[in-house]
């Protein structure tokens, strides 16, 4: 018999609903890989990368509006977020989260 206790901690996870609308301006869009962190009264969820949209094929498009789902730790009700993305050449990336 050991004598060691063997615990699992299960951290809550829920499922966040994304709607991101990329400026409708000149050289607005991006390719780059573009991230998001969300911020709650408990926490935040780090860095979250934006994969795949459920609605566009090619994200981040000029005037569109990009839905998301991601799974991270449930920290509460969502105050604030930023976004990122990664810099590219001559890219101006120009995002309003909604
Ligand atoms: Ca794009």
């Amino acid at each position: 018999m050991n004598n060691y206790n063997l615990f699992t901690f299960v951290i809550p996870a829920t499922s966040y609903h994304i709607s991101v609308k990329t400026g409708d301006e000149r050289s607005a869009g991006t390719d780059a890989n573009v991230f998001i962190k969300l911020f709650g009264k408990d926490g935040d969820t780090g860095m979250l990368p934006l994969k795949q949209a459920e609605n566009n094929k090619n994200k981040f498009e000029r005037g569109r509006t990009d839905k998301f789902i991601v799974e991270a730790v449930d920290f509460g009700k969502v105050c604030s977020c930023d976004s990122f993305a990664q810099k590219l050449a001559s890219n101006n990336y120009f995002v309003v989260l909604l």
